[in-house]
């Protein structure tokens, strides 16, 4: 790719409605263009506080690191992305980023990309391709793993009731990385006791209000009240939160809440003992994204896999670490 061309990043592509966001910083100190980078970023929407706080890390980065940024909001459309990479391969951008709505789908306009000489940053949720050559690196938390610590957080909490346990499960986008593996991971984890069971498993879209509607839906139709909900993010479990304590019930207590993401509301819901745990999801990726894109127009290899320090947190620490939450 030619550092040195002549490019139009604002040039959208003809027909993108998409709602764009150019950013432009003073000149950017990587030194090897004498311009600021230009990078476009297809974000996947703007569903929850964790992808709010993600699309504020990456503009904020973007702006620190002096790069040219535009960004793409596909409001939860895969369609969107893909068009909002076309516009970008077509503005000739100097990188493109992109967090993936759900993992299918992606090798076509991958490989437009690697046909214009484009490389590619996968952030946040990962993507189903069989060249993996496609994109340089992927920037993104393991949500297996979140998921094992969901599993592992209940097995603790559990450990002195004999059983049977009833679960259910606020799931995320159908189809998407962290809803197929902290599903996993969680189902994985507690499989070591069977009493332990989930009854009942649906998809809530990542949000308030569907998580609420959801787990209103799931009280209505259980005889008795489920003993667990694990929410894969903290949207969905505060909309449930509304419908147990409507349903006459008390999260936390009634119900144990497990959940994903650790923005500062759930901190306050669990400072208030109404969820339990929360399974710490860092979307404060911006800066990794920036340094990544400054090292590949310096030529520099990068690791195929980056993810960020995570934690798991309970109502014990809630309190004290409430305020130091960043989103
Ligand atoms: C996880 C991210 C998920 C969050 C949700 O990295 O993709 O999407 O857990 C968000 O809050 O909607």
């Amino acid at each position: 790719m030619s550092a040195g061309s002549s490019r139009d990043p604002t040039a959208s592509a003809a027909g993108t409605a998409v709602p764009r966001e150019i950013q432009t910083a003073p000149p950017d100190d990587s030194g090897k263009l004498g311009r600021p980078i230009v990078l476009g970023f297809s974000q996947l929407g703007s569903e929850s506080d964790w992808r709010r706080a993600n699309t504020k890390s990456i503009q904020e980065a973007a702006a620190e690191a002096g790069m040219t940024l535009t960004l793409e909001n596909a409001e939860q459309s895969q369609e969107k992305q893909i068009e909002a990479i076309r516009s970008f391969i077509k503005s000739k951008v100097d990188v493109i980023a992109f967090a993936p709505v759900i993992q299918s789908g992606w090798e076509p306009i991958l490989k437009e990309a690697k046909q214009a000489g484009i490389p590619v940053i996968l952030t946040d949720r990962a993507v189903d391709v069989q060249d993996s050559s496609l994109y340089v690196t992927f920037i993104g938390s393991d949500f297996y793993e979140e998921g094992v610590k969901a599993g592992k957080y209940l097995l603790d909490k559990m450990r002195d009731k004999p059983g049977p346990v009833r679960i259910v499960e606020l799931a995320g986008t159908v189809g998407s990385s962290p809803s197929i593996d902290r599903g996993q991971g969680f189902r994985d984890t507690i499989a070591s006791r069977p009493e332990l069971t989930i009854v009942r498993s649906a998809p809530a879209d990542f949000t308030f209000e569907k998580g609420k509607t959801v787990m209103a839906d799931f009280l209505r139709k259980e005889k008795e009240p489920p003993q667990v909900l694990f929410a894969h993010n903290d949207d969905m479990a505060l909309g449930a939160i509304e419908a147990i304590e409507e349903a006459g019930l008390k999260p936390g207590k009634d119900i144990v809440i497990i959940s994903v993401d650790g923005t500062r509301k759930a901190f306050e819901m669990m400072a208030k003992g109404k969820i339990n745990s929360v399974v710490e999801c860092n979307p404060l990726l911006g800066p990794m994204i920036m340094q990544a894109a400054k090292e590949i127009m310096q030529g520099r290899t990068l690791p195929k896999r980056i993810a960020p320090p995570e934690s798991v947190f309970t109502e014990e620490m809630a309190a004290k670490e409430v305020d130091n939450r960043k989103y």
